[in-house]
Parts: structure tokens; C-alpha cells; sequence
């Protein structure tokens, strides 16, 4: 598989979505999305919603695919606005910051109060493993164990290493996730026919 992902280092990555995808991507600050955002060369800045203490980033690659993005950790009473946000989303990309693992209780927790939520029931979900080039970063398998992910199995989900800066591993997850949701979406349709 390694080989041929390699290969694709160019946004015609997101051509891979099928129309209209609406990606949602989380995670504490300093995680790194706004780093990712800027690797996957996004060309069109819809909108930067300035709530109190709630800002979305919505970008958007032609008519293929969208990415709506804000912190999550704290502001309990901000929570209820996600799901605004949330509605329609067909996947989900988590972003971990693997090297500043001090806040890794707080992140199990985001994640799980997430998935909790009805609006996230069953979306295909990409773990994106930060800062793997910093030194005692923790790796995919230890962030598989730390997050408890085989409490997911309703979800698919997969946990792909990243390095913002360079932009190692996101092309492989953008292709991993964008296949989770061409199946997911085939398994909902093949259950509403029956
Ligand atoms: P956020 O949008 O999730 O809040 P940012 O996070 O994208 O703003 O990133 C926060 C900081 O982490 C930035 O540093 C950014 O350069 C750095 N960063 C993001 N990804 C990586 C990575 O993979 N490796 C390393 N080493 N650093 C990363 P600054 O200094 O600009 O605040
Ligand atoms: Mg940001």
C-alpha cells in the first residue's frame, strides 16, 4: 500500500472525495490543524465565523470537498453550537498533538464526548498522529492504546502519522479517510434497501 500513497503529493489528493464531503476537523490548539490545513492547499477560504470564543474555519477544495475546523477542549457552554457544525458531516479527522503528551487525558476525553454526540454516530473517523518528527513523540500504536480506540467499533477509524510541517503522512490519510467514507456511504445505502 506504502508505495503507491507515496505518490500522491498533490491536492488532486481531494479529488478523491466525492462531491460535496464534508469534512470536520478537530482537536485541542496547538494541535496542528491549521498547519494541515495549509498542506492540503485548499483554494477557497468560504468563511471565518467569529463567535464568542468559537472560531470555525470553513475552506473548501472546488466542488469536492469542505473542511470545517475549531479547538475543541473546555467552554462546556459553547457545545451546544457544534452541532450546527456537525450536522451532514461524513468524516471526521482528528488532530493529536503526539509530542506535548501532558494533555493526553484531556484529548481521550474531547474525543469520547465527541463521538458521543448523535450528530457523530457511525462517521468514519482519521486520527491524525502529530509531530511525529519531535523526539519522544508517542507513536500510531501507543495513541491506538492511549485513546482507547476499540471502544470505537461502531466507527471506522484509523490512526495515521503525521508531520505538519513537512506534510509527511497527511496525503496517505486524506486517501485512507476519503475510501472510509466511499464505503461507509455504500454500506448506508445497501442497509436502506433492505
Ligand atoms: P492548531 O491550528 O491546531 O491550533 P497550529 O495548531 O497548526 O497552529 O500549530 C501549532 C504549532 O505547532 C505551530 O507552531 C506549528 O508550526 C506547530 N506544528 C504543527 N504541526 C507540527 C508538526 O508536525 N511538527 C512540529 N514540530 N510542529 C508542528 P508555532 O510555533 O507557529 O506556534
Ligand atoms: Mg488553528
Amino acid at each position: 500500500m506504502g508505495g503507491s500513497l507515496k505518490k500522491l503529493s498533490t491536492n488532486g489528493g481531494l479529488g478523491l472525495f466525492r462531491k460535496n464531503s464534508r469534512i470536520v476537523m478537530l482537536g485541542l490548539d496547538a494541535a496542528g490543524k491549521t498547519t494541515i490545513l495549509y498542506k492540503l492547499k485548499l483554494d477557497e477560504t468560504v468563511s471565518t465565523i467569529p463567535t464568542i470564543g468559537f472560531n470555525v474555519e470553513t475552506v473548501k477544495h472546488s466542488k469536492s470537498v469542505s473542511f470545517t475546523v475549531w479547538d475543541i477542549g473546555g467552554q462546556q457552554k459553547l457545545r451546544p453550537l457544534w452541532k450546527h457544525y456537525l450536522k451532514g458531516t461524513d468524516g471526521l479527522i482528528f488532530v493529536v498533538d503526539c509530542w506535548d503528551f501532558t494533555r493526553v487525558d484531556e484529548v481521550r476525553e474531547e474525543l469520547s464526548n465527541l463521538l458521543a454526540l448523535p450528530e457523530m454516530q457511525d462517521v468514519p473517523i482519521m486520527i491524525f498522529g502529530n509531530k511525529q518528527d519531535m523526539r519522544g513523540a508517542v507513536n500510531p500504536p501507543q495513541l491506538i492504546e492511549q485513546l482507547h480506540m476499540n471502544r470505537y467499533n461502531n466507527h471506522s477509524w484509523y490512526v495515521q502519522g503525521t508531520c505538519a510541517v513537512t506534510g509527511e503522512g497527511i496525503w496517505e490519510g486524506i486517501e485512507i479517510i476519503a475510501e472510509m467514507i466511499k464505503d461507509h456511504k455504500r454500506d448506508k445505502r445497501r442497509k436502506k434497501k433492505k
